[in-house]
């Protein structure tokens, strides 16, 4: 069975005048920590290259184009690529994809220790909104930039562990972690931006944010055991802070190692991915328990329908 040492790295503030090459050498500086800690997977947050570009409001598509990668990798991610190869570490990253017949995607990649991309992921569940809402203390605006991804939630057999990722707002919809657990999924990575304050409701608290963020990425690997990588890109860019609290979740939801900062920090646990067997054969062995004749509406009824 396979054991393999996990790194999040967490990404401190990327501000909108960075250059995605100055982010790549904070990425290589934290692959080259992993190293010396032995990981044989990094873990890297969403839109890692660049500032979470979707609190800007623009019009101007060239504006926009701006954020996007059209390839990948391409000449700022090279050297992460290369470095990876040199240290025969895995790497996972998110970043804004622009497809050749111009489509607009928040997509992460996967490699295996080689630096080859095995996998690819876009983001399904997109929040905010997407036009200029004066009613908001600032603007979410991934529904104008993004369309919602079109490749589903899938697993790879990487290194020998069946993996999948998702995307920020993905991790509070347990559908999203079904899914990858109707698949077998061992390690689900989860790269996110989350604002540490509420757009809509600035006396929420910080700790409650971290609370919800926890409690849907523990569920997530109880319910599916499996796995959970959890990483955060945090801290104030331009003004505007976004949350810390990167973690590593075990098949039965504790957690493993916990971010202390909000600037680029490694987290690191060793992973048994025997230990997502027990889950898988007893209470959550869904061939004996689910009962899909019950389940019709989570496929064919989007919104909540009151009728008594
Ligand atoms: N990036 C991302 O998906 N962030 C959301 C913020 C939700 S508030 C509009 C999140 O779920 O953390």
């Amino acid at each position: 069975m396979t054991v393999m040492k996990i790194a999040g790295a967490q990404l401190g503030a990327i501000q909108k005048a960075d250059s995605r090459e100055s982010v790549v050498k904070r990425m290589i500086a934290l692959l080259d920590e992993a190293a010396t800690k032995g990981a044989n997977l990094v873990v890297y947050p969403e839109l890692a290259l660049t500032t979470f570009f979707p609190r800007w409001y623009m019009e101007n598509q060239a504006e926009i184009d701006f954020w996007f990668e059209t390839e990948m990798p391409n000449s700022a991610t090279q050297p992460l690529f290369d470095h990876a190869r040199d240290l025969n570490i895995a790497i996972t990253f998110g970043y804004a994809e622009k497809t050749p017949d111009g489509h607009y995607y928040n997509t992460s990649i996967i490699t295996d220790r080689h630096a080859n991309i095995v996998g690819k992921y876009r983001k399904i569940h997109l929040p905010g909104h997407s036009e200029y809402d004066t009613q908001r203390a600032f603007q979410h605006l991934e529904k104008r930039y993004f369309e919602p991804g079109d490749l589903g939630f899938n697993v790879w057999r990487n290194e020998g562990v069946v993996m999948g990722m998702a995307i920020c707002n993905d991790r509070r919809w347990p559908e999203t972690f079904r899914c990858m657990g109707l698949q077998g999924v061992e390690l689900v990575a989860i790269g996110y931006n989350t604002p540490s304050v509420n757009a809509q409701m600035s006396d929420e608290g910080l700790d409650k944010r971290l609370f919800h963020s926890q409690l849907s990425l523990q569920a997530g690997a109880y319910q599916n055991a499996t796995y959970v990588v959890g990483v955060a890109k945090a801290g104030v860019e331009d003004g505007h802070p976004l949350m810390g609290g990167s973690i590593i979740v075990d098949p039965d939801g504790f957690i493993l190692a916990k971010a202390m900062t909000e600037e680029d920090e490694l987290i690191i646990a060793e992973c048994d991915f025997a230990k997502c067997d027990f889950g898988k054969k007893t209470i959550f062995d869904f061939e004996r328990h689910r009962r899909i004749e019950h389940y019709g509406r989570i496929t064919s009824q989007t919104g909540a329908i009151v009728e008594v």
